[in-house]
């Protein structure tokens, strides 16, 4: 591909310190939760230690010299007044976030002895740890903190808010999340882009889609709302929420009734074609327009479209799964490129996530060894408000049950109520699901709660004690994309903040307080991740040593270049097949053909929505990322307030004019946001854009008071986007 104008700006700044003696470059990788896991350099001034710019790395072919705008401004959130740089105790009420500055010292023995004494009285799975994607560094997020958790035996996570449904339901067809490498979308001749924003969440994917454009690609986004990616693509097929398996389902019926397959990939590389050729027949197109909203005529020429224009490339994110059929939609959709033989091909195929072309063994920085023996139970994060709980019934229901055939405990073998909550890289007073639920769990004076975080967020207000973390530029790590195929490394910029320290050296020191002696515990960061990186003995890894990460700072996956994973079969399904029938899923409780699964307000949806529900989604807002970045000034004003938009024609049934105050309720709770009248969001939905903090929203909470904490139908992923809502004008303010 062409340099294009990031790119050359990047350059340019490298020229512009790369002589100047006082400058030091260091080169480092964006932690954020986002596909792209971007490498980044800094400038530091050497004199001060303080860094003076950031900007993408040129060599780094997918970051292409160009860093979004929240984290082109990284060294705002660094130097922020707001940072967190001391120990802090709560003094006042929790949630009212008043604390006095203590010592490490002091903080470090103090939650030591709070955590033996309970860990004494209820066992160590009282213990519970709550953590996301802060950072996906492996050092700073699963790193340090699983050697301690193993070794204490605490209650684990099933860290199920983001993908897991989808991630389920594209192992069952495909084997494992390998997809097209990001670069390949250059070579498409035609482009889906399916429940995925990429302008917003996504961004270096879109060079490689204006490429292919240039070469006569047409880009077709599937969606809800029409996104600035719909705007910026050739068409938006609008759909309704929660549709997009019926739609998968009918594509296929299309392809085989009309033979527009590729019968020798089919016959070769594909397991099931004759049951699911018959399974497919009941799944017409006007069966399938009844249910999405999408003309029948539009879903027979757009399977005809996707199968006769190879290469084909599908990108699916991850905002079609969090619906109740989430896990059978993604399932449904990954058969597609098998069937139309478009992996074949340089351009063709299908990306959901690279994450499956990472063998990185991980057990030396995590060390399951030291469990000993101890099976601590999972409770899902989804079901933080039930883990938080008292009820016993609730505790019960909080245990990870991923598949139908994983059934939650009875009440009485639900184990010790959540004592004591550790939580870091992660806010969820504002991101999980039923708000109210987990803000009441939050509440509880028998609660201890420590919260390691670089701002006092929404989740810090109710801790006993917040301990300031460092940013990626005040830390070692090794991050791992799911956009893309270069593993990155990080090293520190500058020195910690204040009193911050890395989560490593808070988990190393908490470990040393409670009398934790292994060698594991006095292990450095950089020695615990070049010992990471030494250990892999992975093919794909070869090559990459902890030398070449030094002074190159990413790395791309030993695989080849062009990368067509499965142009010859070799699917990492049991069969070795893309698995149109499985046996997986059978067993597992699941119907074990393509099938249609509802989402929960699948009688909510469209404009024939007489009872006045209306369905919610709550996608990423373009200049937040999750709850991050949505403290800062920059991307506040960006975004202004917290709006909800609604079709012209459910706002006027309602009497809503444009800028109203309007509540939406359902059982759960309710949120007062400002209206946005407009088409860009299909009739029947709404879309409030995420995620604000409490705290900083006029009405002191989010839209996570209205969402569920319901399992999705596999891997008990999120229901974020499956919710049912009344909406109606507002006094309150
Ligand atoms: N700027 C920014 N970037 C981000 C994030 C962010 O918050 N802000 N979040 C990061 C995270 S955590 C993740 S997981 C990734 C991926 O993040 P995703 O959550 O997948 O985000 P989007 O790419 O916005 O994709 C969601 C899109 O799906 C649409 N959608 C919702 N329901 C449906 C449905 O049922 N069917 C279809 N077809 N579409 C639907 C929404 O309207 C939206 O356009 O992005 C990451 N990048
Ligand atoms: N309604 C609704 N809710 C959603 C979503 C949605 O689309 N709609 N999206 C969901 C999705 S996809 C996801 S992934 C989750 C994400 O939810 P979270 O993983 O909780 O993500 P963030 O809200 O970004 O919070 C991460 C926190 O980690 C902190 N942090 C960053 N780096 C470090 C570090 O090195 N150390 C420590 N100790 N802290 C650090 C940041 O300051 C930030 O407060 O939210 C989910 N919630
Ligand atoms: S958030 Fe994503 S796009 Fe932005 S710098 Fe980080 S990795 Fe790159
Ligand atoms: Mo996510």
């Amino acid at each position: 591909m062409s340099q294009g104008t990031d790119y050359h700006f990047a350059m340019s700044k490298l020229k512009l310190y790369i002589d100047n003696p006082d400058i030091d470059i260091i080169t480092g990788v964006c932690p954020h939760d986002c596909p792209d896991t971007c490498s980044w350099q800094v400038a530091v001034e050497r004199g001060s230690g303080r860094a003076v710019d950031i900007w993408g790395h040129a060599g780094q072919p997918v970051t292409a010299g160009l860093l979004c705008g929240k984290v082109d401004r990284y060294l705002d959130r660094v130097y922020h007044p707001d940072r967190l740089t001391t120990p802090l105790q709560r003094v006042g009420t929790k949630g009212a976030g008043e604390f006095r500055p203590v010592a490490w010292d002091e903080a470090v023995t103090d939650i030591a002895s709070r955590l033996s004494g309970v860990i004494t009285e209820f066992g160590p799975e009282s213990v519970f740890q709550y953590s996301y994607a802060g950072t996906m560094g492996l050092l700073q997020g699963e790193g340090m903190s699983q050697r301690f958790f193993n070794r204490m035996g605490a209650s684990r996570l099933a860290r199920t808010i983001c993908a897991e449904a989808g991630f389920r339901g594209y192992q069952y067809t495909i084997g494992r999340a390998v997809g097209m490498e990001m670069q390949d979308f250059a070579h498409a001749k035609l482009i889906v882009i399916w429940g995925s924003n990429t302008l917003t969440s996504n961004v270096h994917l879109w060079p490689f889609v204006l490429e292919a454009r240039k070469q006569g690609a047409r880009v077709i986004v599937i969606d809800p709302a029409r996104t600035r990616t719909a705007r910026a693509a050739d068409e938006w097929i609008p759909t309704r929420p929660g549709t997009d398996g019926a739609l998968a389902l009918a594509l296929m019926h299309v392809i085989i009734t009309e033979g527009l397959l590729d019968a020798d990939y089919v016959e070769r590389h594909t397991l099931g074609f004759s049951q699911l050729a018959e399974g497919m027949q009941q799944f017409g197109p006007d069966w399938a327009a009844e249910i999405t909203g999408i003309p029948a005529e539009r879903i027979r020429s757009l399977a005809q479209e996707y199968a006769l224009t190879q290469p084909a490339a599908i990108r699916i994110n991850y905002g079609l799964q969090r619906h109740a059929g989430g896990g059978m939609a993604v399932r449904n959709i990954a058969c597609l490129p098998a069937l139309v033989g478009a992996w074949r091909y340089r351009g063709g195929g299908i990306q959901l996530s690279t994450s499956g072309s990472f063998p990185l063994k991980k057990s030396t920085l995590q060390r399951p060894d030291l469990l000993q023996g101890m099976r601590p139970r999972t409770l899902n994060m989804n079901r933080l408000g039930d883990a938080l709980s008292l009820d016993r019934v609730r505790l019960a229901a909080a245990h990870e049950h991923a598949r139908p055939v994983d059934l939650a405990p009875t009440a009485e073998h639900a184990g010790p109520p959540v004592k004591a909550l550790i939580v870091y890289n992660s806010n969820p007073a504002a991101v999980a699901p039923d708000q109210s639920a987990v803000l009441a769990g939050l509440r509880r004076e028998d609660l201890f709660t420590v919260v390691l975080e670089q701002f006092q967020t929404d989740t810090a207000d109710y801790a006993d004690y917040i301990l300031p973390a460092t940013t990626q530029l005040e830390h070692w790590d090794i991050l791992k994309p799911y956009g893309h195929l270069y593993l990155g490394l990080n090293r520190p910029a500058i020195a910690p903040l204040g009193d911050a320290l890395p989560n490593s050296e808070i988990f190393r020191r908490l470990a040393q307080a409670m009398g934790y002696d292994d060698p594991c515990f006095r292990q450095s960061d950089e020695e615990a991740l070049r010992e990471f990186v030494e250990s892999q003995t992975h093919p794909t890894l070869r090559g990459i040593t902890w030398q070449r990460l030094l002074e190159d700072g990413f790395a791309r996956l030993n695989l080849p270049d062009p990368y067509l994973p499965f142009a010859e079969g070799e699917f990492p399904t049991p069969s070795g097949k893309c698995e149109f029938y499985s046996e997986r899923m059978a067993r597992d409780g699941y119907d074990p053909l393509p099938a249609w699964t509802p989402p929960q307000t699948i009688s909510l949806a469209g404009e024939s929505a007489s009872d006045g529900w209306l369905s919610l989604i709550s996608p990423p807002a373009h200049n937040f990322l999750n709850s991050s970045f949505a403290n800062l000034e920059h991307s506040l004003r960006r975004e202004k307030r917290p709006v909800v938009r609604i079709h012209p024609i459910d706002a006027a049934r309602r009497g809503i004019g444009d800028g109203d105050q309007v509540c939406l309720r359902n059982e759960l709770g309710d949120v007062v946001l400002a209206a946005e009248i407009s088409a860009d969001i299909i009739p029947g939905s709404v879309l409030a854009p995420g995620v604000w903090w409490n705290k900083l929203s006029p009405d002191g909470r989010n839209v996570n008071q209205l969402t569920p904490q319901t399992e999705a139908d596999m891997g008990a992923g999120a229901l974020f986007y499956d919710v049912g809502v009344q909406v109606e004008k507002s006094d309150r303010r």
